[in-house]
């Protein structure tokens, strides 16, 4: 039997999409926003690539715009108060490195963690997203690749001074990402993403981004398992 049949149909006016959608459409709302002051902050700390930086962070805010935009097609109100303690603790760390100038933590939070966890977000979403949103999201992961490549790149160019900080910053925010996506799986599946599909896509981005910077197979793996069980 195909596939679809086997879907269930997703109401996009129902209550209970509703409700989901408006923690995580939040979510994604304080996550661009986070983002763009991230790219601010990388502006600064990063005199060489400034111009670039600050470019990065303008996409991020036509990514907030975009998926207000998303919300207010729903007419759902998200729930900022819920997106704000959502990213708590992976905002305090970025703000910590930033204040002792340890860029290359900066970038692992960003343009590692934070951007893969956007592209298998959006990845997944795209297909089962309504049209309006479904249009905006497309557009949107397209720049996302952009920014992890930007991370990618300045982190393989600098590899060994990097290779220490890197895999303690890993160590540090990695298990936060799998407690995030654990406190939204409910709200996902509501969406008709599954934690599953999220976490492979994740490991898949993030994998493929380690070994472009320069770490062994053997080093992803070691990395990649830093808090799955959390
Ligand atoms: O670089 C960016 O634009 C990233 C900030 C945006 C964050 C996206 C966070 C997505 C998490 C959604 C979880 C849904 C299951
Ligand atoms: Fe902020
Ligand atoms: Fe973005
Ligand atoms: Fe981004």
């Amino acid at each position: 039997m195909p596939q679809l049949e086997l879907t269930p149909e997703l109401d996009y006016q129902s209550a209970v999409y509703k409700d989901a959608y408006s923690r995580i459409n939040a979510i994604v709302i304080e996550g661009e926003e986070e983002a763009f002051d991230n790219y601010q902050r990388l502006a600064e700390l990063m005199p060489d690539h400034k111009d670039q930086l600050i470019g990065l962070s303008k996409m991020e805010s036509r990514h907030k715009k975009g998926f207000q935009a998303c919300g207010r097609n729903l007419s759902v109100e998200p729930d900022m108060a819920f997106a704000k303690e959502f990213f708590a603790d992976l905002h305090r760390n970025f703000q910590e490195a930033a204040a002792q100038g340890k860029i290359v933590t900066c970038l692992l939070i960003q343009s590692l963690i934070i951007e893969c966890f956007a592209i298998s977000a959006y990845n997944i979403y795209i297909p089962v997203a309504d049209d309006f949103a479904r249009k905006i999201t497309e557009g949107v992961v397209k720049d996302e690749y952009l920014h992890l490549n930007f991370g990618e790149e300045w982190l393989k160019a600098n590899f060994e001074a990097s290779k220490a900080e890197l895999e303690e910053a890993n160590k540090q925010n990695l298990p936060l990402v799998w407690r995030m996506l654990n406190q939204v799986e409910n709200d996902a599946k509501e969406l008709g993403m599954e934690k599953e599909a999220l976490v492979e896509d994740f490991m898949i981005s993030y994998g493929e981004a380690l070994s472009n910077i320069g770490f062994t197979t053997r080093d992803i793996m070691r990395m990649s398992a830093y808090g799955l069980s959390a």
